[in-house]
């Protein structure tokens, strides 16, 4: 059973993930996000086509075919940022089952912040295998925009040493991508949450 202290620590961080989950605006700063329009050229594709791949889209009926099994392929698409602000980029992403291993495949979510054309810093997240093939996983990386920033390449790569031959390796698929500015909460808002539920505690004893 669980106790008055535990019940209520697990509600605060609840809370806090809340907060943390639901700060980001209903804006989207990617365009064509969820691959619908297969001309569009806001996105940046290297062996990564748009497909209207009925059965892989999560939302209308196209997705992006992310051609793993080539050696180096890529989604990107760059927007304005703003400096000293933090963004939240998600990418739901689908891994078939493998038929043949690809070997040392890495894979990375991005953002690159520019000022004008000159590249200031990068932020990674490593993308991992799912346990389970053939569903959908939301993937997402959250990072601030450094000083002087004005624009960011937002996208994921995927590369391998090459060996592979078509036909039976992995692919990945990827529909419904996001990129918006995300508040995080201070450690002073965490603090204060935290004494909170603390004398909270208190008073219930
Ligand atoms: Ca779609």
């Amino acid at each position: 059973m669980l106790s008055l202290r535990s019940l209520l620590t697990t509600s605060i961080c609840t809370a806090s993930l809340i907060t943390i989950s639901t700060s980001a605006t209903a804006d989207n700063l990617l365009q064509n996000a969820s691959f619908e329009d297969e001309v569009n050229e806001a996105w940046i594709l290297v062996d990564a086509p748009i497909k209207p791949w009925g059965d892989k889209a999560i939302t209308g009926t196209n997705a992006a075919w992310i051609q793993t099994f080539q050696s180096n392929t890529s989604i990107t698409q760059t927007v304005d940022v703003l400096e000293n602000t933090s963004y939240q980029f998600d990418a739901n992403l689908l891994y078939e089952a493998r038929v043949n291993t690809i070997t040392d495949l890495v894979g990375k979510l991005f953002i690159e912040w520019y000022n004008n054309d000159a590249l200031l810093s990068t932020d990674t997240s490593a993308l991992t295998t799912p346990a389970s093939a053939n569903v959908y996983d939301a993937y997402s990386l959250v990072a601030t925009a450094p000083a002087t920033s004005n624009a960011a390449k937002v996208g994921l790569s995927f590369t391998h040493s090459g060996t592979q031959v078509f036909g039976g390796e992995l692919s990945v698929f990827g529909d419904d991508f996001a990129f918006d500015t995300v508040a995080i909460p201070e450690p002073a808002s965490l603090a204060l949450l935290g004494i909170a539920g603390l004398a909270l505690l208190n008073r219930r004893k």
